[in-house]
């Protein structure tokens, strides 16, 4: 092992100092700094003692502490402290050194970091990681891109501190030039808004309508665990269902039901009206977010209607099952947009982003973790051009299966009055996307109605427009045709 550092990490928060163990496990010499100096002695004095791990009170002595070309990564607040730290890294760094961005960027300040950087002879890499706390200290998705040079450097290192699948692979490889690892990271992180979005909208269906009670209701998130549905997300659900509080019920139930978010699920929904990708589910869920912020609101405005929630007659092991196929037809949409969107940026900006490896980065250690992101992988390896995840055999056998309870579900929600934005998105994306005809044809009437804005014709071939002076008032001059 060599005197000096294979890698300096900047940033000793939890994510910061569980990647330094993390890696210190896997026979890498870290050198760790962080702005306030206090904490690396807290650090090395604490969870960092006995280990390989060395401290620096500089930027400067971290750069004299590492092994050339020096690997310097940064686990701070992602925004400007990331661009702080990178100018005050340059003075000690020299040509072909590499930095890496873990937090959670915004994709475009990476693209923007990497040609900063490349113009001053530094390799940048921005990389998602996720995983949380646990994810980070035991293995956690890595989903790097940047300056592809710069990859197999840091390569060893950070598939030796990922995840792995059953069979070995290490759930970290390379995304895609400039910003593309971040722009994965942040569709994952939309992904999770949408999952997490579906399960809510199952327990309160379950719970309000059908009246499961608290042990019904952990059980059948526990029998879910064996089915296609088995995930992390499914796991912590059926755990919080049973956790109970010192008084002995359950403490979900006393949890405010306003939820938080930190935007990058919002980031995917932008990106996604900019693509002009329909990310239907993941947009509701983050709008479904906002709607549970409003509780001030939404306690005075229940009264305006005397709104009480109907109750679902019916056999409950047969509501139970098609909740659950409808809560799978729907993950499916949810993550056929994702690809969707990840597909458009990929040809957009260029990055050749591997469809199946997304996949697989994604199979363990972050939190959308599940068996059926194996099944997604299967998908684009059979097919990597594959456009909609639905045309899939495997994904067309289920959402074939389940479209009738998918159906009954979302249709007996709007009919009792239990709120289900993604799940009912879902199906009408479906809908929509599988009709041959849709009613725009009106649309394009009424746009060139009032705006000239011409129209095609079904008797004429595709790309020839006419304008329809339709009132014999206008003119006969169109607007310029675009698409937006
Ligand atoms: P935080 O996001 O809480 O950042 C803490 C670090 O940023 C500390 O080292 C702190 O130094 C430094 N910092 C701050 Br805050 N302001 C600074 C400033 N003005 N100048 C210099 N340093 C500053 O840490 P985290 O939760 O470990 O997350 C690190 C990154 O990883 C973030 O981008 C986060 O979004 C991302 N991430 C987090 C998770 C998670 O589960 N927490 C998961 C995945 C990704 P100080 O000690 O001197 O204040």
């Amino acid at each position: 092992m060599s005197v000096k550092g294979d890698i300096g990490v900047i940033g000793l928060a939890v994510m910061g100092q569980n990647l330094i163990l993390n890696m210190n496990d896997h026979g890498f010499k870290v050198v760790a700094y962080n702005r306030t100096t206090s904490k690396v002695d807290e650090f090395l004095q604490g969870a960092a003692k006995g280990t390989n791990i060395i401290g620096a009170y500089s930027l400067e002595d971290l750069a004299r502490k590492l092994e050339k070309p020096r690997k310097v990564m940064l686990m701070v607040r992602a925004g400007d402290v990331v661009d702080q730290f990178i100018d005050a890294l340059l003075p000690h760094l020299e040509a072909g050194d590499i930095i890496i961005d873990g937090g959670n960027t915004n994709y475009p300040d990476t693209n923007r970091r990497v040609a900063y950087l490349r113009e001053k002879g530094i390799r940048f890499i921005g990389t998602g990681v996720s995983g949380g706390e646990e994810g980070a200290r035991l293995g956690p998705s890595i989903m790097p891109g940047g300056d592809e040079s710069a990859w197999e450097h840091v390569k060893p290192i950070l598939q030796a501190i990922s995840a792995k699948t059953d069979k070995g692979e290490a759930c970290c490889d390379w995304v895609g030039r400039d910003g593309a690892g971040h722009f994965v990271k942040m569709v994952h992180n939309g992904i999770e808004y949408g999952d997490m979005q579906l399960i809510c909208e199952a327990y309160q269906f379950l719970k309000e309508g059908v009246g499961l009670s608290d042990d019904e209701l952990q059980a059948t998130f526990n029998e879910w665990r064996n089915t296609e549905l088995d995930s992390y997300l499914i796991d912590i659900t059926a755990d919080i269902l049973g956790y109970k509080d010192e008084d002995g019920t359950r403490l979900v139930d006393k949890i405010l039901d306003t939820a938080g978010q930190k935007g990058t699920g919002k980031w995917t929904g932008i990106n996604a009206l900019d693509f002009g990708i329909p990310l239907t589910l993941i947009t509701e869920s983050v709008f479904a977010r906002c709607v549970s912020s409003f509780k001030d609101q939404r306690v005075e405005a229940s009264q305006l209607f005397n709104k009480t929630v109907g109750k679902v007659e019916g056999n409950k092991k047969g509501w139970i099952e098609a909740v659950r196929k409808a809560l799978l037809a729907s993950k499916i949409i949810s993550y056929a947009q994702g690809f969707m969107l990840i597909r458009e940026a990929s040809e957009n900006f260029g990055w050749n982003i591997n469809y199946g490896n997304t996949a697989l980065l994604w199979r363990e250690g972050c939190i959308i973790r599940s068996r059926f992101l194996g099944n997604i992988r299967d998908a684009y390896e059979a097919d990597p051009d594959l456009i909609f995840l639905g045309s899939d055999a495997y994904f067309k056998g289920i959402l074939e299966d389940s479209l009738g309870e998918w159906r009954q579900v979302v249709a007996k929600s709007i009919e009792v009055g239990i709120p289900m934005p993604c799940m009912a998105s879902a199906i009408t994306f479906l809908d929509s996307y599988t009709s041959a005809r849709l009613p725009a044809n009106l649309l394009q009437a009424q746009r060139d109605y009032f705006g000239a804005h011409t129209y095609e014709r079904t008797d004429k071939p595709r790309g020839e427009f006419f304008h329809t002076n339709w009132t014999g008032r206008g003119g006969d001059t169109a607007s310029t045709t675009y698409d937006v």
